[in-house]
């Protein structure tokens, strides 16, 4: 162990931190939440939402014998659970409740025989939630045993939770091997072997570098057990028979780590709706490079950052300790304000991943790809991800495309995620923007989920769907397909409340950059802002417009602005859908993008001087 992993124990970690937005507390306290999701009969105000005959049960031992009547009870509440919990929740065993009134109700704990009976209790009502049972971990309390099982519902052949992990890291970290190793379930050679099943095109494949947002899945069955077997021939993963086959399906969109690349990397995190960001960490490179652009990412839009280093069997002790001590350094900043947590064991999985959704805690795997070591602990870890954002599945349906291909017999096909409602077939929904702003009903006449063919389409769920009667290039990223109801409306301007993350020197009006803002794209120029001049950590309203094309954006959006090294990060809080197009000359319209020469070559060619320039041009990446 080394000897910063010695300092960073958990439960110190935990001590005097506000996890749950709950106020600071004691060690003690602190131990509390590392409960199940707070939903469950034995919260900590269960004794208001409980009637009586539920009052009756000590939640320590309600679980022993219960007569029949508890037994429903029981049965009803862990219904809810599950089906809060999208199919799973972690269920404990033995724990009392200081809230209810009970004799040494507060006290933890069983004995042998009385945990023995409870956990068969608890299989029982699982079986009629059609769920199975697994032991994550036992902890000792003053009256006995607390043990805490995962209870997750069995394969639907139809049906399967997903998770979204965007992989993120310097070049080289050893992202696209991970993902090979995990998804194929075979180690790397350290000269590039693993990687070759994730790359998308030739150049990637020559190069070793991954220039675009890839795919690849991962699927775990209602006992937690990896679904994905080693390919025998070929090198493609059957991905029905994956999602057949799970419970829980993780998603691990894989990004590239060069510089060049920026651009998609940014899309891929805002467009591909990532639930958390595994940032990747070479051990004996260290943090270079794009690392802490990646993680300053991930922290601006709010998704949740799991740290794994890599290269572990080929890193010199000390040089590890430095990588470590740094990045603890980096997490505990004012910046990122997190709680950095080596993952070495199961009981740490167990913690960690039921605080991480507090967005706190930064867990932190060291793995070697190439002997495996530790890599049992980030796969328990990933299995006991939840899914994190609450997708509304009654409202409107809104779907966001993120992708475009040409499929030889099929014809047009889109993909992307539905970020609310639910999408069935034959629905005809209203694809747009086109470049006038306008929208056109369009039918839905495939869905294709993780490559098979499903008859809906939920919130929170990718997919892709064939479209009849357009061409490929009438569409493009960042249009939606949406809910006649959702009256869309396309718009040229919009306000933003933004903070400045980074800018050489200060930002004015007319000063333009790359706005990212979910799967849309484009630049657009400042034309009004609360404050003269803008420079790094500053706060302002911002009045933004569109250079090309009208987009679709809604108010409570997180944004990102940037250009070369310039960053901002903000969220939209109105859109002006009167506007009107910014003037144009000769047909075109008159500003340029980036992407068309440096910052400032453009400030120089267009009429006021006032755009303030960026110092570096950024590359764009293609896809
Ligand atoms: N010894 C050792 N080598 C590793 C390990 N992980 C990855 N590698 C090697 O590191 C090199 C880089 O790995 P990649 O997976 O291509 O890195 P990447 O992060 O995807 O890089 P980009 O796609 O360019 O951003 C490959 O040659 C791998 O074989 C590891 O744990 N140990
Ligand atoms: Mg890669």
């Amino acid at each position: 162990m080394s000897a910063l992993a010695e300092t960073i124990n958990i439960e110190e970690k935990f001590s005097g931190s506000s996890l749950n937005g709950r106020q600071e507390g004691s060690l003690e306290e602190a131990n509390n939440l590392f409960a199940p999701d707070s939903s469950g009969e034995f919260d900590c105000d269960g004794s208001n939402t409980l009637n009586d005959a539920e009052q009756a049960i000590d939640p320590r031992v309600a679980l022993i014998s219960p007569d029949d009547n508890q037994f429903d009870v029981l049965l009803q509440k862990l219904k809810e659970r599950l089906d809060e919990g999208h199919g799973e929740t972690i269920y404990e065993v033995g724990v009392g409740d200081e809230h209810i009134d009970f004799v040494d109700g507060a006290a933890s704990g069983l004995t042998e025989e009385d945990l023995k009976a409870s956990v068969d209790s608890l299989k029982l009502l699982a079986e009629s939630c059609n769920a199975d049972v697994v032991l994550l971990r036992e902890k000792p309390a003053e009256e006995g045993t607390v043990a805490e099982y995962l209870v997750r519902n069995r394969v639907d052949e139809h049906d399967f939770m997903e998770v979204r992990v965007a992989v993120v890291g310097n070049v080289d970290a050893g992202k696209s091997t991970l993902l090979g190793v995990l998804t194929h379930g075979e180690l790397d050679n350290g000269r590039g072997m693993a990687r070759q099943r994730l790359f998308r095109h030739k150049h990637e494949m020559e190069s070793g570098r991954t220039s675009s947002v890839g795919n690849d899945i991962l699927g775990f069955d209602s006992r937690g057990d990896v679904v994905n077997k080693p390919d025998t021939h070929g090198r493609g993963l059957d991905w029905s028979r994956i999602c057949q086959k799970s419970s829980k399906v993780i998603t691990f969109i894989d990004l590239a780590g060069h510089e060049r690349y920026l651009k998609t990397t940014i899309f891929g995190m805002t467009g591909h709706v990532p639930d958390f960001a595994m940032l990747m960490i070479g051990s004996n490179a260290g943090i270079i490079g794009m690392t802490k652009e990646h993680l300053g990412l991930a922290l601006a839009l709010n998704v949740p950052v799991f740290v794994v280093v890599t290269k572990i069997d080929m890193c010199p002790p000390n040089v590890l300790q430095d990588t470590m001590k740094l990045l603890s350094r980096i997490l505990k900043s004012p910046g990122c304000r997190k709680i950095p947590v080596i993952v070495q064991n199961s009981d740490d999985v167990v913690v960690s991943a039921t605080n991480f959704v507090s967005e706190r805690v930064c867990p932190i795997f060291q793995i070697s790809n190439v002997t495996g070591e530790n890599l049992d602990l980030l796969k328990m870890f990933l299995n006991l991800l939840s899914i994190r954002a609450h997708f509304r599945k009654d409202e409107p349906s809104e779907f966001q495309i993120d992708d475009t291909y040409s499929v030889p017999g099929v014809g047009t096909v889109v993909s992307g995620t539905c970020l609310r409602g639910t999408i069935r077939l034959n629905d005809t929904l209203l694809l747009g923007p086109d470049p006038l702003g306008q929208f056109q009903p369009i039918t839905v006449k495939t869905i294709h989920r993780k490559r098979m063919p499903v008859k809906e389409l939920r919130a929170g769920q990718t997919a892709s769907f064939a479209l009849k009667k357009i061409k490929r290039s009438q569409i493009r990223k960042g249009m939606v397909m949406v809910d006649k109801q959702v009256k869309p409306q396309a718009c040229w301007e919009f306000e933003a409340e933004v903070l400045v993350l980074h800018h050489p020197t200060t930002i004015s009006t007319k000063y333009q950059a790359m706005v990212h803002c979910g799967s849309m794209r484009q630049t657009a120029t400042i034309i009004h802002m609360d404050k003269d001049h803008l420079r790094t950590g500053d706060k302002a309203m911002v009045r933004f417009r569109f250079i090309k094309q009208p987009e679709f954006v809604k108010p409570e959006t997180r944004m990102i602005f940037r250009e070369g090294r310039t960053k901002a990060v903000g969220t939209i809080q109105r859109i002006d859908p009167t506007a009107h197009p910014p003037p144009q000359v000769g047909g075109k319209v008159k500003h340029r993008g980036p992407g068309r020469g440096t910052a400032q070559s453009r400030d120089k060619s267009k009429d006021g001087a006032s755009a303030q320039a960026s110092t570096s041009s950024e590359r764009t990446g293609k896809k």
